[in-house]
């Protein structure tokens, strides 16, 4: 089988992956800055389909307007020459230390106001360039002691900055919606909206929640001890799986961000096999840190890494459909029983009641499940 990743995947990358340079909170730099026109030369060559950006990424904070119409024109030029898009982008909310206690939570005033004003910035350029989701990962938004943040507070501005930038799109017709990504723990202590559970619930209390779905990260759901195939499944049952980012995560610890297909497998390979399978057409996004240990050359190979792993696994998950063993299998384990409504059509409740089940027939069946995954796992080993 080809595993050559081509544009129709819809595979993208954030410019800060393949950029990072290797800082960590224990050491420097290990790999010279990016320049982003680069980046997308790279990525066009290896089979990617779409870039995404901070605002940062790709202007440096602060930088004068003619600085940042140049850096604009050279990335623009490079989109131009290799034909890739910027499906998504994103306001750097984290970095700079004047967000260091929050940035639409901040408990400070001036800085909030200040945060809504750098996205409604990036927003813009976001729609020029024709962006279709805008992510917002509230990395600062939280506390290390809850004593000095007041928790509904908190969620009463966090909900007030997305009304208002659920107006803006809509009064500049902008295509666009918003994605929450959420993240338990790192940078802070504890992040508002720390799994995909709690940014479901918050969106149902917004203005207009229909502009309003979700960016769940892989890692993010492990770190948090969560199965990331159930919650990716639960947000696109509320059809809020607007967006994705995929990586490697080992457990809970800190977020490792590793090549999408390092870390645990299995998940990553049912997690295609949803994606592949189970409705959800937006862009293939790594949001992964190239290993600090690699030079550029490992950069590179890691991006490929990325998309190989995901090509691999919906083959496998193909095959896996179309075994007629696993189609027996999973009749055996009834899971296509859990499609039909529990009461049928036209059924009373009066029929329900008038059911005599066998239970010690019905407790002593066996579910089935142990012959299915061992189907699964044959298929994601290659010995079947
Ligand atoms: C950090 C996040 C971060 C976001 C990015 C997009 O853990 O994953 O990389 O995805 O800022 O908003
Ligand atoms: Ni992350
Ligand atoms: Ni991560
Ligand atoms: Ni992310």
């Amino acid at each position: 089988t080809d595993f050559t990743p081509r544009p129709e995947h819809k595979f993208s990358f954030g410019l800060w992956t393949v950029g990072w340079q290797g800082v960590d909170p224990f050491g420097v730099a290990t790999r010279a800055p990016m320049d982003p026109a680069h980046a997308v030369e790279k990525l066009a060559e290896l089979g990617a389909y779409g870039v995404t950006f901070h605002d940062d990424d790709l202007i440096p904070f602060g930088a004068s307007e003619s600085d940042r119409e140049s850096r604009i024109a050279s990335f623009r030029k490079a989109l131009d020459a290799t034909g890739l898009v910027v499906p998504m982008a994103t306001t750097n909310l984290f970095a700079h230390p004047v967000f260091k206690e929050g940035a639409l939570t901040a408990n400070d005033r001036d800085i909030r106001r200040f945060a809504l004003k750098k996205i409604l910035r990036n927003l813009d350029l976001a729609a020029e360039l024709g962006a279709k989701t805008y992510v917002l990962w509230g990395g600062r938004e939280g506390a290390e002691s809850a004593v000095a943040k007041d928790t509904r507070a908190a969620l009463d501005r966090y909900k007030e900055s997305l009304d208002i930038l659920c107006a803006y799109v809509r009064e500049q017709g902008y295509d666009i919606r918003f994605a929450l990504e959420p993240k338990p723990n790192e940078p802070r202590g504890d992040i508002f909206l720390p799994t995909i559970g709690h940014a479901i619930a918050f969106i149902s209390e917004l203005e207009e929640p229909d502009r309003v779905g979700l960016n769940p990260e892989v890692g993010h759901e492990q770190m948090a001890g969560m199965s990331v195939v159930q919650g990716y499944a639960q947000a696109l049952w509320h059809d809020k799986l607007f967006h994705i980012d995929l990586n490697g995560q080992n457990g809970p610890r800190y977020d490792q961000d590793l090549r999408f297909g390092n870390g645990d497998v299995k998940s990553a390979f049912l997690l295609v096999d949803l994606l592949e399978h189970g409705g959800y057409d937006g862009p293939r996004h790594f949001d992964f840190k190239p290993g600090r240990i690699e030079d550029e050359a490992g950069v590179w190979e890691s991006a490929r890494g990325c998309m190989r792993n995901y090509l691999i696994f919906a083959e496998k998950a193909r095959a896996f459909r179309a075994d007629p063993e696993v189609a027996e299998a999973r009749a055996a384990a009834r899971v296509d029983q859990l499609s039909e409504p529990t009461l049928g059509a036209g059924e009373s409740l009066a029929d329900l009641r008038a059911e005599e089940l066998d239970i010690d027939a019905a407790a002593a069946r066996g579910a089935g499940v142990e012959k299915l995954d061992q189907l699964a796992l044959d298929h994601l080993f290659g010995t079947r």
